[in-house]
């Protein structure tokens, strides 16, 4: 395919130009497919590509999903997001290891599942969160808005690293997927049930790399498998431009946090590999990760995702 877009990968994009973008890849690049998997609150599609070969074997692929914006101020994460789908439909039948990858999965990619905070970071508060649901009518005096996603998922929903407290940046909604952005990504990732192999959720800041759980100190089934794939991860990470990322499960590498989609896809939705990755850097610019540093990001970020795919074709 040929990259007809003028669209600039070392910059920050607004929601608007993103949505552009997607849809100038989709149609400019036969393997690239638009997906809408849902609606947010204030009435923004959630908007993603599918990337993929026909099968040629005639069975359905293995997938492998990777979504971003989540927590809306990270902007550091629909930008790798962007980079990878540039990088994955411009490699086809050129990169060797990008074709191969691209063959045997099909790959869904979400740049920004919480479209409405994104926006919001742009026009209001850069410093948002949340999503922007309006609070419950439960005759608080404070009228916060917004839920956490990553805290709204049915896994251990209300556990530790989570409030009730409606204005709290870790509000975990009225129930699990009690919001429209939840339940987009629960919809979407269970129609891959049964075939998704890794769930990519890329977050920043902190460089780190980390598998279930999130809701307690307990570990997966398969921890080791998942422990040896971030070791692989974190050191193809490292020979790309030397940045050291740490890796290990949520609790045990950063805190407890109940209610977030790595702990409800592995435990739901069987992917051996569910992962979440807090990129660049480590608090030096935090969430105004300078625009030069959004490529290197994304071509560490890939070659951590293609070294730990290439290594675990056969858990
Ligand atoms: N950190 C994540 C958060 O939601 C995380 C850490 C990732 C927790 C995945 C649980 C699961 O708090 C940021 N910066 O958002
Ligand atoms: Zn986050």
């Amino acid at each position: 395919g040929r990259d007809v877009t003028k669209f600039n990968l070392d910059v920050y994009h607004n929601m608007e130009e993103i949505n552009i973008y997607i849809e100038e890849i989709a149609k400019n690049h036969d393997i690239a497919s638009i997906q809408r998997i849902g609606t947010s609150v204030e009435g923004n599609s959630i908007v993603g590509l599918k990337i993929g070969s026909l099968s040629t074997s005639g069975t359905q692929k293995q997938a492998v999903w990777i979504d971003a914006g989540i927590h809306a101020r990270e902007w550091a994460a629909p930008a790798t997001a962007l980079y990878l789908i540039h990088y994955l439909v411009n490699g086809y039948g050129i990169d060797e290891k990008v074709t191969k990858l691209i063959n045997t999965y099909d790959w869904y990619i979400f740049p920004v599942v919480n479209p409405d905070g994104y926006k919001y970071t742009w026009n209001g508060d850069r410093m948002w969160r949340k999503n922007r649901s309006l609070p419950p009518q439960r005759g608080e005096l404070r009228n916060c808005l917004g839920v956490d996603i990553n805290r709204n998922f049915d896994a251990m929903f209300g556990g530790k690293g989570t409030t009730d407290d409606i204005c709290s940046d870790i509000y975990r909604g009225e129930s699990a997927f009690s919001e429209p952005e939840t339940r987009a990504i629960r919809d979407a990732v269970l129609q891959l049930k049964g075939r998704l192999k890794a769930y990519f959720t890329l977050h920043s800041y902190s460089q780190l790399w980390m598998c279930p759980y999130g809701h307690s100190l307990t570990y997966p089934l398969n921890y080791n498998d998942q422990f040896q794939a971030l070791h692989t991860a974190i050191n193809a990470v490292w020979k790309k431009h030397g940045k050291y990322y740490k890796f290990g499960s949520i609790a045990s590498v950063i805190y407890p946090a109940a209610g977030s989609s790595i702990d409800w896809v592995y435990d739901n939705v069987g992917a051996n590999y569910s992962i979440a990755l807090e990129l660049r850097d480590r608090g030096e610019h935090g969430f105004f990760l300078p625009r030069k540093e959004i490529i290197p990001t994304g071509e560490e970020t890939w070659a951590g995702i293609e070294a730990m795919l290439l290594n675990v074709s056969n858990n």
